[in-house]
């Protein structure tokens, strides 16, 4: 499973103040210690304080470049950030994201072809949110629609059901769930599937049982890659554990520490 690190992100105090006084060093640190923990990706996000994301998402990019041939995964809704986020990166991309609004997936899918980029989709239209899974569907049947008329090849693309609080919408995670398994439907070859874990438990005070307990489901459903925090070691060790049940990597009794050395 593709593990994106979310921790570069202006909405965390520290990246934050380390994006606005350009303390390279903090940045830098911060993609390593992700790296080592086990991720594979790094979203890299300037965060809603930004004030000249043109600027930063260009900045965040180069410093952590230098320090890391990992994927990055371009964080903005903003497509001239995205733009600025591509021109800047020779680190392979993935861009995160685009809604399934019709006038934005004619925007991003070229762009993605242009920089030879994988893509985001989630499932977000011009109503905002879906409200249940058939609606989901929906949303992410529009997308790969979309990939398709443009020649956009749907192994290249992750769709993203869009998790939310389970402190606002507990009624919802079920249907988010399903949705995983339902996106692999859509086509042949199937689009991969990713989400934002932290947003399940924003609000709670038991995030990381939350995350796990939730994180572990989503596997259970055929989930490829996740955004979550790779520092959280009981959350990395659930997670190589369900892989593990899944049988998606051989049993030893050091498994865990086995699959860190690969
Ligand atoms: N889907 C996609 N991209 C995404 C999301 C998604 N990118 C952003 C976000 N959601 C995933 N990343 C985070 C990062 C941090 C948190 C949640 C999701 C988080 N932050 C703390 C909070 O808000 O409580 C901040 C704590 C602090 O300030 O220190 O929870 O869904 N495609």
């Amino acid at each position: 499973m593709l593990i994106i690190g979310e921790l570069i992100n202006g909405m965390y105090a520290n990246i934050g103040k380390a994006i606005k006084e350009r303390a390279k060093a903090e940045i830098q640190k911060c993609a390593l210690e992700q790296i080592e923990s086990g991720a594979d990706a790094l979203d890299i996000n300037c965060g809603p304080a930004s004030k000249q994301p043109l600027i930063d998402m260009p900045w965040l990019v180069e410093s952590v470049q230098e320090v890391t041939d990992k994927p990055l995964c371009l964080d903005s809704s903003k497509p001239q950030v995205i733009e600025v986020g591509l021109e800047a990166a020779r680190n392979k991309t993935i861009i995160n994201s685009v809604t399934a609004d019709p006038e934005k997936l004619d925007v991003i899918i070229p762009l993605a072809k242009k920089y030879n980029s994988q893509l985001i989709g989630i499932t977000i239209s011009k109503k905002g949110i879906p409200q249940n899974k058939d609606q989901r569907l929906e949303l992410a049947a529009a997308i790969v629609a979309s990939c398709a008329e443009k020649d956009f090849p749907v192994d290249n693309l992750f769709l993203d059901p869009i998790v939310l609080p389970v402190n606002v919408a507990q009624a919802q995670l079920k249907d988010i769930l399903e949705s995983i398994r339902d996106f692999k439907i859509i086509s042949e070859p199937s689009p991969k599937t990713t989400l934002g874990l932290s947003n399940v438990s924003q609000g709670t005070n038991v995030r990381s049982l939350i995350n796990r307990t939730f994180l572990t489901m989503a596997i259970a459903y055929g989930l490829d890659s996740a955004i979550l925090d790779p520092k959280d070691k009981e959350l990395m060790d659930a997670l190589i554990t369900a892989e593990l049940i899944l049988n998606k990597h051989i049993y030893c009794d050091s498994y865990l520490d086995a699959y860190k050395k690969k």
